[in-house]
């Protein structure tokens, strides 16, 4: 059993973000601490969920942890709503100096989502920098490398995508949501000595939270101690099985909850 620090928002309602990684990592044996970032009616694929930044709270709470030596194993990070919880998510590595997991959710389709501020890609930065493991979509590896997007990216244009995503100082790369041959999907791996295509099967509707399943997945596995490559295929074929066990995929996301007990 590993500790997990958890960095990121908590969305009332559509499954995302910490309301979704800390059932899969429970569920996956590991113990999770919370650094809720910011609070939100739901996620914002809804319009206009109502907003509650903790950035203060979240602030008092690492003072607060310091004077009880609390250190997790690991830190996972993902949506960051502004530069101050970024700056949150930063201190956080400093002072626990274990490794990082970094989920740079920004962004889908070529473009950031609404809510994402449009310099908060080059704060964004700086935490991938220092990431063990990043995992971003192809719309998140564009953003951070300076890459004009590209809608399908070749085997060589991910091998570059994850070169300079490698040359920013990030230690391992899964570049998601990559659609190489029609009709397949999966992620590219790449770290400094190996590289690694996985496509199956792609379910024919996509849905909101499943790039923060497939880290939650990937982030259970490694802390359990299987390979990178293990850890990928299994956070991938969880997101398919999870999608399949939706009837109706929607706003409020895919039906996990059916298949938790696969990660056992
Ligand atoms: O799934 C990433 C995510 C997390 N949290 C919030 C979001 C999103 C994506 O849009 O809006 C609040």
């Amino acid at each position: 059993m590993k500790r997990v620090l958890i960095i990121q928002d908590i969305s009332c309602a559509g499954r995302c973000s910490t309301g979704l990684y800390l059932p899969v990592l429970s569920a996956m044996g590991h113990e999770c601490v919370l650094l809720p970032t910011q609070l939100l009616s739901t996620h914002t694929m809804f319009p206009a969920p109502v907003q509650l930044d903790l950035t203060e709270f979240c602030r008092d709470t690492l003072a607060h942890w310091k004077t009880i030596g609390l250190q997790p194993d690991c830190i996972v990070t993902g949506y960051m709503g502004s530069r101050q919880q970024l700056d949150l998510a930063l201190q956080a590595a400093q002072q626990f100096r274990c490794p990082l997991i970094v989920d740079p959710a920004m962004g889908d389709h070529g473009k950031l989502y609404s809510s994402i501020p449009a310099e908060l890609p080059q704060i964004m930065l700086q935490l991938c920098r220092c990431a063990d493991v990043l995992l971003p979509n192809i719309t998140e590896a564009c953003l951070l490398t300076g890459t004009p997007y590209i809608p399908a990216p070749t085997h060589s244009q991910l091998e570059e995508l994850a070169d300079k995503l490698l040359a920013l100082g990030a230690r391992a790369v899964y570049l998601t949501g990559v659609e190489l041959t029609p009709g397949q999907t999966g992620f590219f791996y790449a770290d400094r000595s190996s590289r690694y295509l996985h496509q199956a099967p792609k379910h024919p509707i996509s849905s909101h939270g499943t790039g923060d399943l497939f880290t939650a997945v990937t982030t259970g596995a490694l802390l359990r101690g299987e390979t990178p490559v293990s850890a990928g295929v299994r956070a991938a074929k969880f997101v398919a099985d999870a999608l399949a066990a939706t009837p109706e995929i929607g706003p409020y996301g895919v039906h996990f909850e059916k298949i938790l007990h696969t990660l056992r």
